[in-house]
């Protein structure tokens, strides 16, 4: 029997459009949606999905009418769910149009986004728009068919505005800092570009709401669409499998307030969600981040099969308490260290399996919110950092593109090509192939780059690295 809608099936007419379908909005953001209509809200805060680039969710979810089942698995077992929120899929490069026409509806009243951290097109190091990204440049030239997510909400908000309609509320959820902040400025850079009367509705009526998302996500397996058979006994070519856990802390602006009630779910609305984002992007994504190269680098395939290495497991426990921890200011209510005991049972858990492959994607997007701010904090502080500098050559030493087999790595990174070439002149030095990619200032920004001790410390741990092997470089951090 294969997943389809009945007339039992709740029906959503669509409130919001979600540009970057992937498992995380569909395991996180919808669930939360469904929660809010199952505790009483109303039918029309139904999603639709647009997928940015390729058109795989949209042939997998159509044929099952946009039904889905979500996966929860625990330590202790599996449940199982069907998603009935989603009300189709466009994919935007097939028709831009039916996509600016969605999000330019007098229903759409929010566009959330999961588009990852290149998805911005911005420079990672200082959160500024690039103005020479090719799809910047494309939109800027074109903006009657964008192709990316800041296009796409400066065309749909612009029609809004002359069709007399309100705004929507732009809700990124992504694991950028201030991330609202930094969407609201690239939003307000492209569109002065192209209309500065746009840019200033824009910044006056809109709403960019600042927002914490987690829940661990893998991508879905062969074995896990088999695994949801045998267990619903109904056939579903799309479903997604997640932890137990979630957590979503947003900022509650939004344009005249209309939003679904996701407090419902458990959504913690707040004023200022600045210190939940630091707390887990710094300790969540960035321990994520750390396990993900070494543990790569150690053999390591998943994030749970690192943690049943006691050499790993040991690491990241000092990685939080010793240097990361120290620097981050908590959240109110919260505890630093039950957070990051939890986070440890979180990594734990068998019956995730996280690749670290999966997590080692797009770094140069990822290091500075994940680690290079806990580094400056400490650098400033005069205070010593072996767990991070170890981390970052490891991320240098994966780049690079060999493992310590000698076979080649995936390595997928919108800066892929620089970062391998850059190393590639200094083949029998490993000081200047250091040198030379933290010099990369789009990622390490003015003042890394150029930081003489920062460079050292990780020239060290590189070679220590090179000369060792990560499992066994990891095993001596912890014995000085
Ligand atoms: C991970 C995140 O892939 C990654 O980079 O670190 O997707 C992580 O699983 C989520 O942010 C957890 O909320």
């Amino acid at each position: 029997m294969r997943l389809t809608r009945s007339e039992t099936t709740h029906s959503w007419s669509t409130g919001i459009v979600h540009l970057g379908l992937g498992a995380f909005s569909r395991a996180h953001l919808a669930l939360y949606t469904e929660d809010a209509r199952s505790a009483g809200g109303p039918g029309d805060w139904g999603i639709l999905g647009v997928s940015l680039q390729r058109p795989d969710q949209r042939d997998l979810l159509a044929p099952q009418g946009c039904l889905y089942t979500a996966l929860e698995r625990g330590p202790e077992g599996a449940t199982t769910r069907i998603v009935t929120c989603l009300t189709g899929v466009l994919v935007a490069p097939e028709d831009p149009e039916a996509v600016l026409a969605a999000m330019s509806a007098p229903a759409t009243r929010i566009v959330t986004l999961t588009i990852t951290e290149k998805g911005y097109c911005h420079d990672p190091a200082t959160g500024r728009l690039n103005p020479s990204h090719p799809t910047i440049v494309h939109d800027l030239a074109e903006p009657g068919a964008p192709r990316g997510a800041i296009g796409f909400i400066v065309e749909a908000q612009r029609r809004r505005r002359d069709r007399g309609l309100r705004p929507f509320t732009v809700l990124c959820c992504d694991n950028l800092p201030a991330n609202g902040r930094v969407v609201a400025a690239l939003v307000a850079e492209f569109a002065s570009r192209l209309s500065p009367d746009l840019a200033a509705w824009i910044a006056s009526e809109g709403r960019f709401p600042c927002s914490m998302v987690d829940r661990i996500v893998p991508a879905t397996t062969p074995a896990d669409v088999a695994e949801v058979a045998r267990l619903t006994g109904v056939e579903d070519a799309a479903p997604v499998i997640h932890e137990p856990f979630r957590q979503w802390v947003i900022e509650d602006r939004f344009v005249d307030d209309a939003r679904p009630r996701w407090e419902a779910g458990g959504a913690q609305f707040v004023t200022e969600v600045e210190p939940f984002e630091h707390m887990k992007l710094r300790l969540l994504n960035g321990a994520h981040s750390a396990l993900a190269y070494l543990g790569y680098l150690g053999g390591h395939e998943t994030i749970a099969a690192a943690m049943a290495d006691r050499a790993y497991a040991q690491f990241v426990d000092r990685l939080w308490r010793e240097e990361i921890v120290p620097v981050v200011p908590p959240p109110p209510d919260t505890d630093l260290l039950d957070y990051v005991a939890a986070l440890a049972e979180r990594f734990r858990n068998p019956a995730i399996r996280h690749r670290t492959w999966q997590i080692a994607m797009d770094g140069s997007q990822k290091l500075p919110q994940r680690l290079l701010g806990t580094i400056r904090e400490r650098l400033a502080r005069d205070l010593s950092l072996p767990c991070l500098a170890l981390v970052i050559a490891g991320w240098i030493r994966y780049v690079g593109g060999v493992d310590e087999q000698g076979e080649p790595i995936d390595v997928r990174d919108p800066l892929a090509e620089t970062l391998r070439s850059v190393q590639t002149e200094w083949p029998d030095d490993p000081d200047g192939r250091v040198r030379a990619v933290i010099g990369l200032r789009q990622i390490f920004g003015e003042d890394l780059s150029q930081n003489e001790g920062f460079i050292a410390v990780v020239g060290a741990a590189y070679r220590d690295l090179w000369v060792r092997g990560a499992r066994d470089a990891v095993a001596g951090v912890l014995n000085t």
